[in-house]
Protein backbone atom coordinates (compact mmCIF):
# COMPACT_ATOMS: atom_id res chain seq x y z
CA UNK A 1 0.00 0.00 0.00
CA UNK A 2 1.92 3.06 -1.28
CA UNK A 3 0.86 6.48 0.30
CA UNK A 4 -2.05 8.73 -0.71
CA UNK A 5 -1.34 11.16 -3.07
CA UNK A 6 -2.31 14.97 -1.95
CA UNK A 7 -5.58 16.71 -3.51
CA UNK A 8 -4.80 19.62 -5.81
CA UNK A 9 -7.40 22.44 -4.87
CA UNK A 10 -8.23 25.58 -6.35
CA UNK A 11 -9.71 29.23 -5.36
CA UNK A 12 -11.18 30.88 -8.25
CA UNK A 13 -13.25 34.73 -8.53
CA UNK A 14 -13.18 38.13 -9.18
CA UNK A 15 -9.94 39.69 -7.65
CA UNK A 16 -10.86 40.93 -4.04
CA UNK A 17 -13.20 38.71 -3.43
CA UNK A 18 -11.42 36.83 -0.34
CA UNK A 19 -9.50 33.87 -1.91
CA UNK A 20 -6.54 34.89 -0.84
CA UNK A 21 -7.71 35.33 2.53
CA UNK A 22 -9.85 32.35 3.05
CA UNK A 23 -7.13 29.83 1.20
CA UNK A 24 -4.76 30.70 4.10
CA UNK A 25 -7.38 29.88 6.41
CA UNK A 26 -7.63 26.84 5.28
CA UNK A 27 -3.76 26.02 4.37
CA UNK A 28 -3.37 26.97 8.12
CA UNK A 29 -6.21 24.97 9.58
CA UNK A 30 -5.34 21.71 7.23
CA UNK A 31 -1.98 21.77 8.73
CA UNK A 32 -1.75 22.56 11.81
CA UNK A 33 -5.67 21.34 13.35
CA UNK A 34 -5.76 18.17 11.26
CA UNK A 35 -1.98 17.18 10.47
CA UNK A 36 -2.16 16.99 6.61
CA UNK A 37 1.03 18.29 5.07
CA UNK A 38 -0.36 21.37 2.71
CA UNK A 39 0.92 24.16 1.07
CA UNK A 40 -0.88 27.39 -0.39
CA UNK A 41 0.27 28.78 -3.90
CA UNK A 42 -0.93 31.35 -6.25
CA UNK A 43 -0.94 32.27 -10.00
CA UNK A 44 0.39 33.95 -11.52
CA UNK A 45 3.54 32.61 -9.44
CA UNK A 46 5.32 36.46 -9.55
CA UNK A 47 8.78 35.04 -8.46
CA UNK A 48 9.70 32.92 -11.91
CA UNK A 49 11.02 35.12 -14.68
CA UNK A 50 7.91 34.58 -16.57
CA UNK A 51 5.74 35.91 -13.63
CA UNK A 52 8.32 38.52 -13.32
CA UNK A 53 6.94 39.57 -17.12
CA UNK A 54 3.62 38.86 -15.78
CA UNK A 55 3.99 41.57 -12.78
CA UNK A 56 5.42 43.96 -14.52
CA UNK A 57 2.64 44.26 -17.35
CA UNK A 58 -0.13 44.00 -14.52
CA UNK A 59 1.58 47.22 -13.19
CA UNK A 60 1.80 48.67 -16.46
CA UNK A 61 5.36 48.93 -16.49
CA UNK A 62 5.57 46.82 -20.04
CA UNK A 63 3.10 45.97 -22.77
CA UNK A 64 2.01 43.13 -24.19
CA UNK A 65 -0.55 42.11 -26.58
CA UNK A 66 -3.55 40.09 -25.71
CA UNK A 67 -2.51 36.95 -26.74
CA UNK A 68 1.16 36.88 -25.59
CA UNK A 69 0.15 37.55 -22.66
CA UNK A 70 -2.28 34.97 -22.35
CA UNK A 71 0.26 32.42 -23.16
CA UNK A 72 2.82 33.88 -20.42
CA UNK A 73 0.21 33.23 -17.58
CA UNK A 74 -0.54 30.00 -19.51
CA UNK A 75 3.07 29.39 -19.67
CA UNK A 76 3.28 30.34 -15.82
CA UNK A 77 1.39 27.40 -14.93
CA UNK A 78 3.34 25.01 -16.90
CA UNK A 79 6.70 25.71 -15.25
CA UNK A 80 5.25 24.57 -12.04
CA UNK A 81 3.72 21.75 -13.05
CA UNK A 82 6.62 19.41 -12.63
CA UNK A 83 7.06 20.98 -8.70
CA UNK A 84 3.72 20.61 -8.44
CA UNK A 85 2.98 16.84 -9.57
CA UNK A 86 6.12 15.78 -7.13
CA UNK A 87 4.60 17.43 -4.19
CA UNK A 88 1.14 16.06 -5.30
CA UNK A 89 2.72 12.18 -5.78
CA UNK A 90 4.59 12.61 -2.09
CA UNK A 91 1.65 13.26 -0.19
CA UNK A 92 0.93 17.07 0.06
CA UNK A 93 -2.23 19.16 -0.63
CA UNK A 94 -1.97 21.74 -2.71
CA UNK A 95 -4.24 25.08 -2.28
CA UNK A 96 -3.81 26.70 -5.18
CA UNK A 97 -4.81 31.20 -5.88
CA UNK A 98 -6.32 31.08 -9.42
CA UNK A 99 -5.64 28.22 -12.07
CA UNK A 100 -6.50 27.84 -15.68
CA UNK A 101 -9.99 29.14 -15.02
CA UNK A 102 -9.06 32.47 -14.41
CA UNK A 103 -6.84 32.20 -17.25
CA UNK A 104 -9.72 31.60 -20.00
CA UNK A 105 -12.08 34.32 -18.12
CA UNK A 106 -9.56 37.29 -17.64
CA UNK A 107 -8.46 36.95 -21.85
CA UNK A 108 -12.60 36.03 -23.03
CA UNK A 109 -13.58 38.99 -21.65
CA UNK A 110 -10.48 41.22 -23.86
CA UNK A 111 -12.63 39.37 -26.14
CA UNK A 112 -10.30 36.62 -27.04
CA UNK A 113 -11.42 33.54 -27.95
CA UNK A 114 -13.15 30.70 -25.34
CA UNK A 115 -11.64 27.58 -27.34
CA UNK A 116 -8.34 29.10 -27.74
CA UNK A 117 -7.67 30.13 -24.90
CA UNK A 118 -8.60 27.14 -23.15
CA UNK A 119 -6.12 24.93 -25.89
CA UNK A 120 -2.91 26.34 -24.03
CA UNK A 121 -4.31 24.77 -20.49
CA UNK A 122 -4.95 21.33 -22.09
CA UNK A 123 -3.06 18.69 -19.92
CA UNK A 124 -2.05 20.85 -16.53
CA UNK A 125 -2.65 18.28 -13.78
CA UNK A 126 -6.85 18.54 -13.48
CA UNK A 127 -8.10 19.93 -9.92
CA UNK A 128 -9.84 17.35 -7.09
CA UNK A 129 -11.74 20.38 -6.38
CA UNK A 130 -12.56 23.50 -7.56
CA UNK A 131 -14.74 26.60 -5.55
CA UNK A 132 -15.43 29.15 -7.37
CA UNK A 133 -16.17 32.48 -5.12
CA UNK A 134 -19.37 33.83 -6.20
CA UNK A 135 -20.03 37.65 -4.97
CA UNK A 136 -24.38 37.16 -5.00
CA UNK A 137 -26.60 39.94 -4.92
CA UNK A 138 -25.16 42.33 -2.20
CA UNK A 139 -21.92 43.02 -4.25
CA UNK A 140 -19.33 44.68 -2.53
CA UNK A 141 -16.41 43.45 -3.79
CA UNK A 142 -16.50 45.67 -7.32
CA UNK A 143 -17.07 49.21 -5.31
CA UNK A 144 -13.25 49.83 -6.01
CA UNK A 145 -10.67 50.46 -8.78
CA UNK A 146 -7.66 48.90 -7.91
CA UNK A 147 -4.00 49.57 -8.68
CA UNK A 148 -3.52 46.90 -11.31
CA UNK A 149 -4.56 46.36 -15.13
CA UNK A 150 -7.56 44.48 -14.55
CA UNK A 151 -9.03 46.02 -11.61
CA UNK A 152 -11.59 48.13 -12.84
CA UNK A 153 -15.57 47.95 -11.72
CA UNK A 154 -16.69 47.43 -15.43
CA UNK A 155 -13.46 44.54 -16.50
CA UNK A 156 -14.16 42.75 -13.26
CA UNK A 157 -18.26 42.82 -14.86
CA UNK A 158 -17.27 41.63 -17.66
CA UNK A 159 -14.87 38.95 -15.97
CA UNK A 160 -17.60 37.81 -13.81
CA UNK A 161 -20.25 37.27 -17.14
CA UNK A 162 -17.44 35.14 -19.07
CA UNK A 163 -16.91 32.83 -15.29
CA UNK A 164 -20.90 32.85 -15.23
CA UNK A 165 -20.95 31.66 -19.13
CA UNK A 166 -18.50 29.34 -18.54
CA UNK A 167 -20.08 27.30 -15.16
CA UNK A 168 -23.31 27.39 -17.03
CA UNK A 169 -22.49 26.22 -20.88
CA UNK A 170 -19.45 24.00 -20.29
CA UNK A 171 -19.56 20.18 -18.66
CA UNK A 172 -15.73 20.82 -17.98
CA UNK A 173 -17.30 23.38 -15.34
CA UNK A 174 -19.74 20.53 -13.96
CA UNK A 175 -17.78 20.06 -10.99
CA UNK A 176 -16.94 23.47 -10.10
CA UNK A 177 -18.45 24.14 -6.54
CA UNK A 178 -20.14 27.55 -6.16
CA UNK A 179 -19.07 29.27 -2.87
CA UNK A 180 -21.34 32.20 -2.00
CA UNK A 181 -18.71 34.87 -0.86
CA UNK A 182 -20.92 37.75 0.11
CA UNK A 183 -18.89 39.82 2.99
CA UNK A 184 -22.17 40.62 5.23
CA UNK A 185 -23.30 39.42 8.69
CA UNK A 186 -24.84 36.44 7.59
CA UNK A 187 -21.92 35.21 5.55
CA UNK A 188 -19.14 35.75 7.60
CA UNK A 189 -15.40 34.64 7.47
CA UNK A 190 -15.82 31.73 9.37
CA UNK A 191 -19.41 30.73 7.84
CA UNK A 192 -17.69 30.93 4.56
CA UNK A 193 -14.53 28.93 5.81
CA UNK A 194 -16.90 26.43 7.37
CA UNK A 195 -18.21 25.40 4.05
CA UNK A 196 -15.20 25.30 2.32
CA UNK A 197 -13.75 22.91 5.08
CA UNK A 198 -16.55 20.80 4.51
CA UNK A 199 -15.86 20.68 0.56
CA UNK A 200 -12.28 19.42 1.08
CA UNK A 201 -12.72 16.98 3.69
CA UNK A 202 -15.36 15.46 1.10
CA UNK A 203 -12.49 15.97 -1.48
CA UNK A 204 -9.82 13.98 0.73
CA UNK A 205 -11.99 11.37 1.91
CA UNK A 206 -12.73 10.19 -1.49
CA UNK A 207 -9.59 10.84 -3.14
CA UNK A 208 -9.35 7.24 -5.00
CA UNK A 209 -6.79 7.28 -7.60
CA UNK A 210 -3.37 7.78 -6.83
CA UNK A 211 -3.10 8.72 -10.51
CA UNK A 212 -3.34 12.74 -11.44
CA UNK A 213 -5.49 13.22 -14.25
CA UNK A 214 -5.42 16.11 -17.15
CA UNK A 215 -7.24 18.96 -17.15
CA UNK A 216 -9.42 19.47 -20.20
CA UNK A 217 -8.69 16.39 -22.08
CA UNK A 218 -12.31 15.05 -21.80
N1 LIG B 1 -5.00 36.63 -14.25
C1 LIG B 1 -4.58 35.59 -13.48
C2 LIG B 1 -5.16 36.46 -15.63
O1 LIG B 1 -5.51 37.40 -16.33
N2 LIG B 1 -4.87 35.25 -16.19
C3 LIG B 1 -4.45 34.18 -15.46
O2 LIG B 1 -4.21 33.10 -16.01
C4 LIG B 1 -4.30 34.36 -14.03
C5 LIG B 1 -3.82 33.22 -13.20
O3 LIG B 1 -4.02 38.34 -13.03
N3 LIG B 1 -6.47 40.34 -11.92
C6 LIG B 1 -5.23 37.93 -13.65
C7 LIG B 1 -6.24 37.99 -12.56
C8 LIG B 1 -5.76 39.11 -11.64
C9 LIG B 1 -4.30 39.26 -11.98
O4 LIG B 1 -3.80 37.94 -10.05
C10 LIG B 1 -3.38 39.01 -10.81
P1 LIG B 1 -3.81 38.07 -8.44
O5 LIG B 1 -4.50 36.81 -7.98
O6 LIG B 1 -4.57 39.31 -8.13
O7 LIG B 1 -2.36 38.16 -8.05
MG1 LIG C 1 -5.50 40.88 -7.69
Amino acid sequence: MGSKRGALIIFEGLDRIGKTTQSKLLCDYLSQDCNIRCERLAFPDRTTQIGGLIDAYLQRKIECNDRTIHLLFSANRWECMDSMRAKLLRGDTLIVDRYAYSGVAFSQAKGLDKTWCQSCDVGLIKPDLVLYFHRGKQANCLSYTGEERYETKHFQEEVETCFEQFRSSSHQWKDINVINADNNQMRNRETIQEEIRSYVKDTLKNLKSNDLEELWKD
